[in-house]
């Protein structure tokens, strides 16, 4: 079997996608997510003019080879532009495998380890009334356990709400990539935030009880003092984790945290390759690694850093943004029911628009996620319907603190 064409389709149902397609010359074709939030063109461009020549003609079977070629051949190693481009060729082979087999891509990473994806969702609001409805909310979608975020007094925007869902007041479903010209400027304060969130969490615990697992994203907004400090007060409130507690760049710092603190820390949304994990992997410094199919290379080395992380004991809390897109939320969904040391899926529902687009296997139920038995996959591109969503530029939001300086986001 040989490749005969790779395709790159960006549309735009609700937000951005990337998508390759392969064709082999069989007919039969494969899917891979090459979406980047807020850099979208840069991937498309790097998989039209850089990666689709190298795939022509190539026996797509020979995914770890392909993987390799493609990493190592070009030199330059990692980044986020890079492995997400190489992300989509790999998920695309192993949906072609998959078809061929005619089995499901879990099957071929070794069968279900479990009936289905334990997941949690984001419950937001802008004060405690309308976080707890959000929570309520959730509970009756089947969600067993919550993403907590609020506003923090004194601080205009929302954390962790898009500003666009403030202004319009719609339910937070949508990921902060705001379309438009300029990113939008959000404002921030971390003392005021290190005061506010463990009132909520006790708030919610005394509304909601013991049982639920909650869950918190700190995005890279603390340093390693101030996320111990965090961790530390939290803790009678029993998190499953703490994400992205300081910056991702400098893995030094979770020795700090660690020190310090029993809440279970999760890092790693923005990491590219298993070594991004080596240190904190080897020594013990997470718990949750949090990368997604779509940044990491896709399902090969996902299902590597996993295996690593087993001996260990660190579980898997893989990404999953509407910003990964349905084939990417499916690859790491198949990675998921294979492994054993699966901890929790992250699930946004994608919008109706976005599901119009990319017709899925995929299915939740009574907040457990399974990637369906259609072989490879189980999702298919409706090019037509792709075709009706044009492109549009569109950016994360940004922060500056009172004094001005940009802060992280
Ligand atoms: O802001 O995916 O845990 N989830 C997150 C996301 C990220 C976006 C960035 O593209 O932190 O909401
Ligand atoms: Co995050």
């Amino acid at each position: 079997m040989k490749i005969t064409a790779a395709d790159v389709i960006v549309t735009s149902p609700s937000r951005n996608f990337v998508t390759l397609k392969i064709t082999t010359d069989e007919g039969i074709t494969g899917l891979g997510d090459a979406t980047l939030n807020g850099r979208e063109l840069a991937v498309a461009t790097y998989l039209k003019e850089h990666l689709a020549p190298l795939l022509l003609n190539r026996d797509p079977h020979n995914i770890e080879d392909t993987w390799q070629f493609l990493y190592r051949s070009s030199y330059w190693r990692r980044g986020p532009v890079t492995m997400a481009a190489i992300a989509a060729v790999d998920m695309a082979l192993w949906d072609i495998k998959g078809k061929v087999a005619g089995l499901p891509v879990y099957q071929l990473l070794g069968g279900a380890s479990r009936t289905g994806l334990r997941t949690y969702g984001h419950a937001s609001g802008r004060d405690l009334p309308e976080l707890f409805d959000s929570i309520r909310e959730h509970l009756e979608e089947g969600y067993k356990s919550i993403r907590i975020q609020t506003s923090v007094p004194g601080i205009k925007s929302l954390y962790g709400v898009a500003a666009q869902a403030q202004s319009s007041g719609e339910r937070y479903d949508y990921e902060p990539a705001g379309r438009g010209d300029l990113p939008t400027e959000e404002d921030w304060d971390t003392r005021a935030y290190l005061r506010h969130v463990p009132t909520v969490f006790e708030a919610v615990r005394n509304e909601f009880g013991p049982e639920i697992p909650l869950l918190h994203d700190g995005h890279h907004r603390m340093t390693p003092i101030q996320a111990a400090k965090l961790g530390k007060s939290l803790e009678p409130y029993d998190l499953y984790w703490l994400e992205d507690c300081t910056p991702a760049e400098n893995q030094d710092a979770l020795r700090l945290v660690r020190q310090h603190t029993t809440t279970p820390l999760a890092i790693g949304e923005v990491f590219n390759t298993v070594y991004d994990f080596q240190t904190l992997i080897r020594e013990q410094l997470i718990d949750y690694v949090r990368a997604a199919s779509t940044h990491f290379g896709g399902i090969s080395p996902l299902k590597k850093v996993m295996d690593y992380a087993a001996l260990y004991q660190i579980r898997s809390g893989f990404h999953g943004p509407t910003d990964v897109s349905p084939v990417g939320l499916a690859a790491q969904s198949h990675v998921g029911l294979a492994i054993h040391n699966f901890g929790i899926q992250e699930y946004m529902e994608h919008s109706e628009a976005t599901n119009s687009v990319f017709e899925q296997s995929l299915n939740f139920a009574d907040g457990y996620l399974h990637p369906g038995d259609k072989p490879g996959l189980g999702v298919e591109l409706n090019e037509e319907a792709a075709a009706r969503f044009e492109y549009q530029r569109a950016y994360l939001p940004y922060n500056r603190l009172a004094d001005g300086t940009v802060h992280d986001w």
